[in-house]
């Protein structure tokens, strides 16, 4: 082999593999032409051992211009190299793109519960008239749920029928007075609370849940009376119905008020019952070390679901406790 047709071997193997290099599109196809005309059985080795045929003055020129063909081939290499990972990446951004412009899905939008509504609209009332809210354990002992409470010891809302007993100590709230006679036996007289939570009653059916809120309003202050009780209250219902009630009082008996009333609005022609109330009966204060000569008291307890439905007009119980956004939303 003389020099010139090694120039043009040279020539036509760095045509083909510049046109290899630039028609692949992968880097496992560039590595595969790469190999093969620069790896260890690639064509420019095989051309660099056919040098010893060449005469000894011709050699170092061949090695030059051979040298130089490999390093055109490293750096056409080393440039497809960086476009082909260019590309991929471009791929990928490709693939990934999100359309900010698309439709989004309409976010729901959550609202306030009617219980909780009632529960702050209730509470909002007795605090402008200077009540404290007042809250406390759901889990109680026997005495702050009923014996302090004037409940005497074989009093059927005791049975297991009618508490949920946790142990033979505890027991869930059946109503939240045992908060009231906490915050008597905390603070002196005179009190002005208003206590909102949740009780539990063995109760369930169409208009009975295990679980339900109540408020219970307690007010201890020289010659708090019954008049006043009676004053506040249609204050109270005048405020949550938005409009002037009509109210009656009957009669009633609760072990921890004496006397005891149950109040009734007139709505729609029908008289229904609201709340309970009464003035606290003496053994209660004196249990609580109030001094009852000084102080008297009175007290009420209504049911939060049930003042919501008779202001929303809801007829089912149950809608309060199902959480179905429909109903919720309407709030
Ligand atoms: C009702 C009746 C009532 C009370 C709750 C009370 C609390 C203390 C002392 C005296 Cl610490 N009374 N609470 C009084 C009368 C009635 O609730 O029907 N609740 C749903």
């Amino acid at each position: 082999m003389d020099l010139d047709s090694l120039k043009q071997i040279i020539l036509d193997i760095e045509s083909r593999a510049t046109s290899d290099f630039d028609s692949v599109n992968t880097k496992s196809d560039l590595d595969d032409a790469y190999r093969s005309f620069l790896g260890k059985k690639g064509e420019v080795n095989i051309l660099l051992k056919s040098l010893g045929s060449l005469p000894q003055e011709k050699r170092k020129e061949a090695g030059k211009i051979l040298n130089q063909l490999k390093s055109t081939l490293e750096s056409g290499y080393a440039q497809k190299t960086i476009s082909i990972s260019a590309q991929e990446k471009q791929d990928k951004l490709n693939q990934q793109k999100i359309d900010v412009t698309l439709d989004g899905f309409e976010d729901l939008k959550g609202s306030v519960h009617p219980v909780t509504q009632t529960i702050k609209d209730i509470c909002d009332f007795f605090e402008r008239m200077g009540f404290d809210i007042e809250s406390g354990p759901e889990a109680e002992i026997d005495y702050y749920n009923f014996e302090a409470l004037n409940v005497p010891a074989d009093h059927p809302a005791k049975d297991m029928h009618d508490t949920f007993y946790l142990n033979n100590k505890g027991l869930l709230r059946t109503h939240t007075s045992p908060v009231q006679i906490r915050t008597m036996e905390k603070a002196k007289a005179p009190h002005r609370i208003i206590c909102p939570g949740k009780v539990y009653r063995k109760d369930s059916d169409l208009t009975h849940t295990p679980m339900f809120h109540q408020i219970e309003g307690l007010v201890v202050e020289e010659g708090a009376s019954f008049s006043q009780l009676k004053g506040l209250l249609n204050d109270f219902l005048e405020d949550f119905f938005g409009e002037a009630v009509e109210l009656r009082f009957r009669p009633s008996y609760f072990p921890f008020t004496e006397p005891s009333a149950e109040a009734d609005i007139r709505w729609k022609k029908n008289w229904l019952e609201v709340l309970g109330c009464g003035m606290v009966h003496p053994n209660v204060l004196k249990g609580v070390g109030v001094d009852t000569k000084k102080y008297s008291g009175f007290a009420f307890g209504l049911g939060v679901e049930r003042m919501a439905m008779l202001k929303y007009d809801i007829p089912d119980l149950r809608a309060f406790f199902d959480n179905d956004i429909r109903f919720l939303n309407q709030f």
